[in-house]
């Protein structure tokens, strides 16, 4: 983030009765962060308060409204050059804290996020109050940028709340609301926002006058135990490092290297800090971390973008009634996404079985928002009266927006087009969750085409991140601007693809699961595919991943893109043949992997083999060139979805594939995978497949141009 030039200070400071009070508020900018301005800042105000006798004590509070600190300026990383310029940084970080920590007593008056560095300065203070205000939260997500905390987190966290709730938020950089802080002791107090200023400065007095001492929280006997044993510390940090390698595959080297620092800093040299920032400095160097970094950027330069290029750019339409059509496993998974967004929904199905059946399943993800406390019980209750269902169009009459997420069929698309025309006001949004179906061809029955477009929602719906708006030549701009807008609220990240078979995430994942699919008519076994890319970094091998949405429906969609595309994309003997034999993957409790009642994924079931072309007879592929057939196929599929005016951006492609399919978030996506690869060498791996597999493997024209001229998707120095 670029603050714009101003002789402002981001940190101001003012003595009441002898207490500095320091606010920040980083001029222009809409959170603030330690850019190398704001720590001189806060370097000369500490200078001043510990010079200046008249000062007693300090308190430090954020100008701005919803958010604290959003900790190290992430835009300065893009400036290392070597890992000691980062650890430069860390080190200066150490320094400026430390001599907060051992000066005069400093009261953290935390309102809002408060993230990484925000979280390691508050932890040098001599007193932390959070508001008690849905925006406080507490965190060190340092490790979702591939690097870890770099300003004494990883020693003052631990010392403070304990080294397992400590490596509990480290390794994972989860947030914590302010009363588990309270409850962890990360911080002293909670209050209301409308006094935290005047508690602040009470509570600074006191520590000055000496009314008032710190208090350490008590600890259960247990985990005193655990942590000042030798032993109970090395089972704790044996299970952390068990729990990381199994979440990580070993792919991911921050929470590793969180570890070891954490770790440095319980030994009696007490070189945690030098450890800390020594392998802050490694970490940020590292391909991981620069891929994340790019992530983060990507994320946030894309919730600006609204999907259109018009001026000036039309106000999106309001959404607080929506109506869905199919109250099946899709139907019910919007709307337990949009009831928390604050929307009236009303789902319609076929009969009262079937509309039973949505509002149960949608009362089962609010009853798991309750389990994890992430709402009252009263919340809870008034989420569920805001869902209705039916059985006609009853209540489709004052709809914002109608979704329909019914049969994958263009007949009944049309059917059911129609009907909610008829009855929906005219300035109504109509969307089709389709996954298949070209938006175009089901707008082509429309009397109001421009109001209709995709909203594809990734299964299941509460959990997966991505919305894919697609639209069609026709569209009012305005309706694409709403739906975009809409997604957002529902805490999607949304991309806006144009319309076409397969659209971005099928169309890329279809000659991915199809390469799967060609070894597995060669012979070789599920689980050496499945391995071979689930240790490339996706979250499930394609092979699963086909169980998983269903044979049925991977067939459908490798059927439309198979005839749109030809022999690219000529689809394999296996999964037709076992689908053909009944069965459908999870859902089925039968597929290429057996499963238990409860849907539960045991191991490989070898009677499929059976039914392969090679039957039993196995052969072997090694794992790179396994890799390569099935990632290599989709990586040119991107190019080509971007050339053919799919995606708007390469920083789309990207950002779909990592939070649509599942492509490793460390390496960026397939735009970011290739420029790191090098275009020259991913033709050069093409070439090769293709002579291998005619017609699988063309390179896309970008690619080979790309290759000669040296030229890459993202230039150099530029964060998206
Ligand atoms: C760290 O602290 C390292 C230390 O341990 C050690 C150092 C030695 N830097 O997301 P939004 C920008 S690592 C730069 O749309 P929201 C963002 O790019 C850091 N820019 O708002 C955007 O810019 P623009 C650990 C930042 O309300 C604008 O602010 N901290 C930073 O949806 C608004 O952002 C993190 O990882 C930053 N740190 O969410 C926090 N933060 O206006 C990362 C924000 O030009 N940030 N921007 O588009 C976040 O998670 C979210 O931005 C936050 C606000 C929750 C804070």
């Amino acid at each position: 983030m670029t603050a714009p030039a101003t002789d402002q200070r981001a940190i101001t400071m003012q003595v009441e009765n002898g207490i500095a009070v320091l606010t920040f508020d980083a001029p222009g900018a809409p959170v603030n962060t330690f850019s190398a301005a704001a720590q001189d800042d806060l370097r000369r105000a500490f200078e001043t308060i510990h010079r200046d006798t008249s000062i007693r004590a300090a308190v430090i509070l954020s100008g701005k409204r919803d958010n604290f600190i959003a900790g190290a300026d992430i835009e300065a990383f893009l400036d290392f050059r070597t890992a000691d310029d980062a650890e430069a940084a860390s080190r200066a970080g150490h320094a400026d804290f430390a001599a907060i920590e051992k000066g005069k007593p400093v009261v953290c008056a935390i309102n809002g996020g408060c993230l990484g560095g925000g979280t390691e300065l508050a932890l040098a203070c001599h007193w932390r109050i959070a508001t008690d205000s849905p925006k406080t939260t507490i965190s060190l997500p340092e490790v979702q940028l591939g690097i870890i905390p770099g300003a004494g987190g990883t020693q003052r966290l631990p010392a403070l709340i304990g080294l397992q709730a400590a490596l509990d938020m480290i390794l994972t950089g989860k947030t914590v609301r302010a009363k588990k802080a309270l409850q962890l002791g990360l911080v002293d107090e909670m209050v209301h926002p409308s006094i935290l200023r005047r508690v602040a400065l009470q509570r600074a007095s006191e520590l000055a006058d000496g009314t008032r001492q710190r208090e350490a929280k008590h600890r259960g006997a247990g985990e005193m135990l655990l942590d000042e044993n030798p032993i109970g510390r090395a089972i704790v940090f044996r299970k952390a490092r068990e729990g990381v390698l199994a979440k990580t595959k070993g792919l991911y080297p921050a929470p590793l290297a969180a570890l070891d620092a954490v770790a440095a800093g319980y030994t009696s040299d007490g070189d945690g800090y030098q450890t800390e920032a020594r392998l802050f400095g490694e970490l940020a160097m590292t391909p991981e971390s620069q891929e994340l970094v790019f992530l983060f950027f990507a994320t946030t330069a894309l919730k600006r973008d609204m999907g259109v290029e018009v001026a000036p750019l039309p106000k999106p339409l309001p959404v607080e009634r929506l109506g869905i059509l199919g109250a099946g496993f899709m139907g019910a998974g919007i709307a337990s996404v949009a009831i928390p967004a604050g929307t009236i929904v009303r789902m319609k199905d076929a009969d009262t079985a079937r509309v039973a059946k949505g509002l149960a399943a949608v009362r089962e993800v609010m009853r798991e928002k309750l389990v994890k406390k992430q709402v009252t019980r009263p919340q809870f209750d008034d989420l569920l009266l805001s869902v209705s269902g039916t059985t006609d169009y009853s209540g489709f009459g004052n709809v914002d927006l109608v979704i329909e997420a019914v049969f994958e069929d263009l007949q009944v698309k049309h059917q059911v087009l129609r009907e909610i025309e008829a009855v929906v006001p005219p300035r109504a949004i109509i969307a089709s969750n389709t996954s298949t179906i070209p938006i175009g061809r089901i707008a082509s029955a429309s009397v109001r085409p421009e109001r209709v477009l995709g909203m594809h929602f990734f299964s299941p719906v509460h959990k997966m991140p991505l919305l894919e708006i697609i639209t069609h030549d026709g569209n009012d701009p305005q309706v694409v601007v709403s739906a975009v807008s809409y997604g957002r609220r529902l805490g999607k990240t949304v991309i806006v693809v144009r319309d076409g078979p397969g659209f971005y995430a099928n169309r890329v994942l279809s000659p991915y699961v199809n390469a799967a699919g060609l070894l597995l008519d060669e012979g070789v076994s599920i689980e050496s595919i499945d391995d071979a890319l689930v240790k490339f970094g996706f979250p499930v091998g394609p092979i699963t991943l086909v169980d998983e949405v269903g044979l049925d429906v991977a067939t459908k969609a490798g059927a439309i893109v198979a005839e749109a595309f030809g022999a690219r994309m000529a689809p394999n003997e296996s999964i037709q043949r076992v689908i053909k034999s009944g069965r459908l993957g999870r859902k089925g409790k039968r597929g290429f992997y057996v499963y238990d009642d409860d849907g539960k994924k045991g191991g490989v079931d070898a009677s499929v083999y059976d039914l392969l072309p090679t039957g039993q007879k196995r052969t072997t592929v090694p794992a790179a060139r396994i890799v390569q057939r099935c990632v290599y196929a989709m990586l040119n599929e991107a190019v080509l979805c971007l050339e053919d005016g799919i995606l708007r951006s390469a920083r789309d492609g990207d950002i779909g594939a990592v939070f649509g399919i599942g492509f490793p978030p460390f390496r960026g996506g397939p735009f970011r995978y290739i420029g790191r690869v090098g275009a020259a060498s991913v033709v050069g791996t093409l070439d090769e497949l293709e002579r291998e597999f005619p017609g699988r493997y063309q390179a896309a024209r970008t690619l080979r141009d790309m290759a000669e001229s040296g030229e890459k998707f993202y230039p150099a120095g530029k964060p998206v």
